[in-house]
């Protein structure tokens, strides 16, 4: 069989068999199927049909250390000979487990010392939810039990997670979010923001958490959760006020704070944690995707010293927790991948090199571009907006579809990119080279110029 009948054989099957995440199936099929990933290599993956692609989103957000490294596949190839499964349920552990706990107690911000583990960032954050419901019960305040966070964030798909999320389409599906979910407008400067000074327009943002809490009544109001920057719902950086607003706020008002970490986790804006880069001092954080590169499934809560201590004294048994919880073999790749970024001071190339080095190539290659309304990154993630007038900030008619337009060009070209409404995103491995970033700018460029000539702009 050729290479391109197997291509053909498995896209067949994937229609009849296969039902994707977040796809429209019957357009799918109809479109042929979807392409056929084979290899990965640093930032790079392979087709079905020998193309290679840059992939600039690391997979989904997560892919940090680039793909296929020896020394990830080592660990787990070790661990899986060693001791293949065992659980943290009753009264036992295994060394994987435990050293990764210790080891991200270590690396997040002061006052988290402990970790659960799950299996993703959705599962991540149905167990926050779960632990501050328990905690605010625990605590004698029954009431407290609303949830804050914002429009266009991301916290995953299960009953609760997706109840966080901030995602209308989402919501539009099962009659979501559940009660006692609520959303505020997030910092999002370029559409909201615009004649204001970014300082003025963060305090302006969180002020809009503080109105719905107080609205709400802040006895009850249990927790807010946000991403430090939200990755899914268009890159949207915050101007550096707005952090500390909330953080305010929420002492304030008696708050837990949780910091969905799932995507700036593990070096993605230039430090460990997007917590280090904005001061903030969560009581909860939730890491997944980068925690072991994404090689093997893998989250953790990361549950603050004031709840820790509460649930551990007057909690009880704690009934909640996944067969897979701690699995020793993605713990040990967790090890591994976090010795890896260490080694390698990924972290510090991000911030100090490959960050700017990437943002200044975008700029160049986008100066004065038509329908480019703005870039803007922090650390190794960015955003680039497009938009029918520079000056105005006009959107093209039909809100939404430029995005998918643009990230279409992208990938005809062997570039992977996001569409996100009207914005193109980007997150690669944090170990692309400056050739690399080169490429991608050219790419990026040509893509635009494409969707430009599409749209009839000159
Ligand atoms: N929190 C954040 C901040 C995320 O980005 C989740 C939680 C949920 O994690 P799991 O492991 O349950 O998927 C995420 C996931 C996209 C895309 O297309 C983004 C995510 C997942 C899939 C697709 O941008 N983020």
């Amino acid at each position: 069989m050729t290479l391109s009948n197997s291509a053909e054989r498995l896209k067949a099957l994937d229609s009849r068999h296969h039902l994707h995440p977040f796809t429209d199936f019957k357009a799918l099929a109809e479109a042929g199927g979807p392409r056929v990933i084979t290899r990965g290599e640093g930032a790079w993956i392979e087709d079905a049909d020998g193309r290679r692609i840059l992939d600039a989103m690391a997979g989904l957000w997560c892919v940090n250390v680039g793909y296929g490294r020896e020394e990830l596949a080592r660990a787990a190839y070790d661990q899986l000979r060693e001791l293949s499964f065992y659980h943290g349920f009753f009264k036992t552990t295994t060394a994987p487990a435990v050293e990764l706990a210790a080891k991200l107690a270590t690396l997040t911000p002061p006052g988290l010392s402990r970790a659960f583990f799950a299996n993703s960032g959705s599962e991540a954050n149905d167990t926050i939810v779960r632990m501050v419901r328990h905690y605010w019960n625990l605590k004698g305040k029954p009431r407290k039990k609303a949830f804050v966070s914002r429009e266009y964030g991301y916290h995953g798909t299960t009953m609760a997670s997706i109840s966080l999320g901030g995602m209308d389409a989402m919501h539009g599906q099962g009659d979501l979010p559940m009660p006692g979910f609520h959303h505020v407008m997030p910092p999002y400067g370029f559409e909201y923001g615009a004649g204001m000074d970014a300082e003025g327009f963060g305090r302006l943002a969180a002020r809009a958490v503080e109105e719905k809490i107080l609205a709400l009544g802040p006895e009850n109001v249990a927790a807010f959760i946000g991403e430090p920057v939200q990755g899914a719902g268009g890159v949207i950086i915050p101007p550096d006020s707005y952090w500390p607003e909330i953080q305010r706020i929420c002492r304030e008002h008696d708050i837990l704070l949780i910091a969905d970490e799932v995507i700036c986790g593990f070096g993605r804006l230039g430090h460990w944690f997007g917590c280090q880069r904005y001061g903030i001092e969560p009581d909860f954080m939730t890491l997944a995707k980068g925690i072991t590169s994404g090689y093997l499934p893998l989250s953790a809560v990361m549950v603050g010293d004031r709840v820790a201590e509460t649930l551990i004294e007057e909690g009880g048994e704690f009934y909640h927790g996944f067969t897979y919880s701690g699995h020793p073999v993605p713990c040990a790749v967790g090890l591994a991948n976090i010795a890896l970024i260490e080694r390698e001071g990924l972290v510090e190339r991000v911030r100090e090199d490959i960050g700017p080095y990437l943002r200044s190539k975008l700029e160049e290659a986008l100066a004065g571009h038509p329908i480019v309304g703005e870039i803007r990154t922090e650390g190794l993630i960015g955003a680039i907006e497009i938009v029918k007038d520079r000056r105005t900030r006009e959107r093209f008619p039909g809100k939404g579809k430029v995005g998918l337009m643009a990230r279409d060009h992208c990938f005809a070209n062997d570039l992977i990119m996001r569409g996100v409404r009207d914005t193109l995103v980007f997150a690669p491995p944090l170990t692309l080279t400056h050739a690399e970033a080169d490429r991608m700018a050219v790419l990026a460029k040509r893509a635009l110029d494409l969707t430009a000539r599409d749209l009839g702009v000159a």
